[in-house]
């Protein structure tokens, strides 16, 4: 089987868009028919499915959020039998409940073409040794490119995340080319390879498949010299299949989503209204292939732009940008919105980079405060004067980057806790703040 799938990879718009219609009026008959909660929304917004007829059509009906699954814990918006459902993930829950997501044997399917398609956007193909470093179990991120992996035919390793030492001899005995894994535990990585001795020529590593967590192209840039690889970006999230539901090609301009398989909206996350190509905005995304649970406009929280230009790698399919963050983890300091992400950017601009920095939000006298504890760079422990110089350096590019004022810590070397997973990266007090105060 070629994971390259020339003819809708790099169909014209009007086709993609002719096969996205009849898929998507085709599931929504599927999922009024047999899922409850869906009948409800769309008897209550007074929409039938025979009123979607094509994706013109996709903005009459109502949005599916996170609450929704919650409120349908564990199985409830389920669309077949358990008896159907062959595997189930979660999410990690800990912004509330967690919740549950399903898959038939032709979810699991779709799911392992989509992440082929993706390691083969990025280059990769049968000969490849792809090393899967996300966790394995619950969480997406293991299973999906594992899948995705050995129906490209490549050589599977099955190395879930977590020791270090292991994974770098991994590396080297086996011959990964290709490593999945987030873009903190990379760095965390390379940081280990560093002090133990390893060096780049140990490793035939040719790319890196990182995502899970929003990463900036200062942080892109360090991977791929840490490792001396290509780090590409990958985008996915549980509720619509996990890993790849987009996912860089060579060309690393832009994750181009499964379109056949997941239509992707940008709403104001406000009004709700749909946005003209282009703009930024919260992602939703629409299943027209999926059994188990074909979620229907569900607003993922994430910030993102969409690019509907001709790819150079030929693909039409649209590209999202890099995610910028989530509206749930965006920060809102003296009334201005930050995300981690640029901050996290503002940090590797100049010399003497720092890949490692928590977030520390608080409330003095009514005002916001927002403290960046960093974990000084190896190279200026030692003279006080180079630490003070180094301090004023990142104050100086955050408050520039973000517009607000941001105090700085300066922290020992491998005080800050590594990542193997997703990265934690804020504090916000004021949160537990209001919690007692009601
Ligand atoms: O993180 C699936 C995944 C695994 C994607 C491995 C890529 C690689 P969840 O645990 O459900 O699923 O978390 C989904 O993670 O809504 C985004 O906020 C964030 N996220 C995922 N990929 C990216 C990315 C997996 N490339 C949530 N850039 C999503 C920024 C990302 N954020």
């Amino acid at each position: 089987m070629n994971y390259y799938m020339k003819e809708i990879e790099t169909a014209p718009r009007h086709e993609l868009e002719a096969l996205q219609s009849f898929r998507l009026a085709q599931k929504i008959r599927y999922i009024y028919d047999r899922v409850e909660p869906y009948r409800k929304k769309m008897d209550e917004a007074g929409i039938s499915p025979d009123d979607i007829k094509s994706v013109k059509d996709l903005s009459k009906l109502p949005f599916t959020t996170k609450q929704d699954l919650r409120d349908s814990y564990p199985y409830g918006m389920f669309a077949v039998p358990m008896s159907e459902v062959v595997r189930i993930h979660a999410s990690s829950g800990t912004t509330g409940k967690q919740t549950v997501v399903g898959y038939t044997q032709k979810d699991i399917d779709i799911w392992a073409e989509c992440a082929a398609r993706s390691l083969v956007g990025l280059g990769g193909d049968k000969n490849d040794y792809v090393h899967v470093a996300y966790g394995y179990g619950l969480f997406t991120g293991g299973l999906g490119m594992h899948y995705g992996a050995e129906k490209l035919g490549a050589v599977t390793i099955p190395a879930s995340a977590g020791n270090s030492m292991r994974q770098l001899e991994m590396f080297r005995d086996f011959g990964s080319s290709i490593v999945c894994m987030t873009p903190s535990y990379a760095i965390s990585l390379i940081e280990f390879a560093r002090e133990n001795g390893f060096k780049k020529e140990d490793f035939n590593l040719k790319a890196a498949v990182c995502g899970a967590e929003p990463w900036s192209e200062e942080m892109r840039r360090e991977i791929e010299d840490g490792f001396g690889l290509k780090a590409y970006d990958i985008y996915g999230l549980s509720e619509i299949i996990g890993p790849s539901v987009s996912c860089e090609c060579v060309e690393q301009c832009g994750m181009h989503v499964c379109e056949d398989h997941f239509i992707p909206e940008i709403i104001d996350p406000d009004t709700f209204e749909v946005l003209p190509a282009g703009q930024q905005g919260e992602l939703v995304f629409s299943c027209i292939t999926k059994e188990a649970l074909p979620l229907m406009r569900y607003r993922t929280r994430d910030i993102a732009t969409l690019i509907y230009d001709k790819c150079k790698c030929g693909r039409t399919l649209v590209r999202m940008k890099k995610p910028q963050g989530r509206t749930d983890d965006m920060l809102i300091i003296r009334g201005v919105n930050v995300f981690p992400s640029q901050i996290e950017a503002a940090l590797l601009s100049f010399d003497n980079k720092a890949t490692n920095y928590l977030l520390v939000v608080d409330r003095a006298d009514n005002l916001d405060t927002l403290e960046v504890q960093i974990e000084t760079p190896a190279q200026i422990v030692g003279s006080i004067a180079d630490l003070q110089a180094y301090e004023k350096k990142a104050k100086a590019a955050i408050d520039s980057a973000i517009g607000v004022g941001v105090s700085i810590k300066l922290k020992e070397p491998k005080s800050l806790n590594r990542s193997m997973g997703k990265a934690v990266r804020v504090v916000d007090n004021r949160k537990i703040k209001n919690k007692f105060e009601g």
